[in-house]
């Protein structure tokens, strides 16, 4: 990632060193793959290392938080992984959106023919394993709590919650495995690298958040001006920088200092909690053809 918006460069952590190590010693205990993705940034939270990790198993992905993403980006999106020959779903596990359609879509599709060498060769009884992967803070142990309708994984509001590998067992057929978040050492397009922090994949306490708001701001007033007018009611008729997006908002919004200076710290904070908290609509921040 650029210099301009680390505060540290050393910023692939040793974690996500481990946790890669952790998927290539652990993909042949399990059947097949489920890669979940942000539907905000569908495009920029795909890991293209985890094909190479995980090998010719059998793979599934979720475009998760799909209720913060503008719903016809989103299927946009999942015609555009299908015809890569992905199977895509579309689901939500705040609001339980789409998950009904997993279980089906696994034991029908994308694990049809090995269930039916199973089946064949009586071995019925054997449990689906999945292994779950995908950016931090994406969904992961969330999705696995939906499925297994309980809370048997730790979920939180910022990467890096699960710290090693947990198997969930849903019931006596199906077992998935909950692994940490993992990003890759090296962004080639500061876009993708942007979206990550935009959304909260990678810690806020190695960023300067300044600066990202002001790129947030100046990228949501390209795509969704209405929506950046009617939450903050700053007058997009002349184009803004981020600098003077963030100024206008906080004086606004009455995030001062002593003598009148925005508070840029705070502002540019409340920037990312309404963003992040979906506050400002149902944004996607990246379409196909892009
Ligand atoms: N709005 C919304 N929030 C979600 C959804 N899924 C997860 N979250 C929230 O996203 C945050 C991260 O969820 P986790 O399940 O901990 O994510 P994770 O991928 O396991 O994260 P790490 O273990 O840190 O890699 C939590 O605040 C969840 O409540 C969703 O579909 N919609
Ligand atoms: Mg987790």
């Amino acid at each position: 990632m650029s210099e301009i918006y680390m505060k540290n460069i050393q910023w692939f952590p040793g974690h996500m060193t481990k946790t890669r190590r952790m998927i290539c010693s652990n993909i042949s205990l399990v059947d097949a793959v489920v890669e979940i993705l942000d539907a905000r940034i569908p495009l920029s939270s795909k890991n293209p290392d985890i094909n190479r990790f995980v090998g010719d198993k059998p793979k599934i992905m979720l475009l998760n938080k799909s209720g913060m993403a503008d719903q016809s980006a989103t299927s946009k999106w999942i015609s555009y992984y299908e015809k890569r020959g992905y199977t895509t779903l579309a689901i939500d596990c705040k609001t339980g959106y789409g998950v009904k359609n997993f279980i089906p879509t696994v034991r029908e599709k994308v694990l049809a023919s090995l269930l039916e060498k199973r089946n064949n060769s009586g071995m019925t009884g054997a449990p689906i394993r999945l292994m779950i992967l995908g950016i931090p803070n994406v969904g992961k142990s969330s999705f696995i709590n939906c499925i297994a309708q309980s809370k048997k994984a730790k979920v939180e509001d910022r990467p890096g919650v699960t710290r090693t590998k947990q198997w969930v067992k849903i019931d006596t057929n199906m077992e998935l495995l909950d692994m940490p978040g993992v990003l890759w050492p090296k962004f080639d397009d500061q876009n993708v690298a942007r979206n990550l922090a935009f959304t909260g994949a990678i810690n806020d306490n190695i960023m300067d958040l300044e600066s990202l708001a002001m790129l947030l701001l100046e990228s949501l007033a390209r795509k969704y001006p209405e929506a950046v007018q009617e939450r903050y009611k700053v007058d997009l008729s002349k184009k803004k920088d981020g600098f003077e997006l963030l100024t206008e908002i906080g004086l606004h919004r009455g995030m001062l200092i002593r003598g009148g200076e925005v508070n840029y710290e705070r502002a540019a904070i409340m920037v990312f909690d309404e963003f992040r908290g979906g506050k400002l609509g149902k944004l996607t921040l990246e379409l196909p053809e892009e």
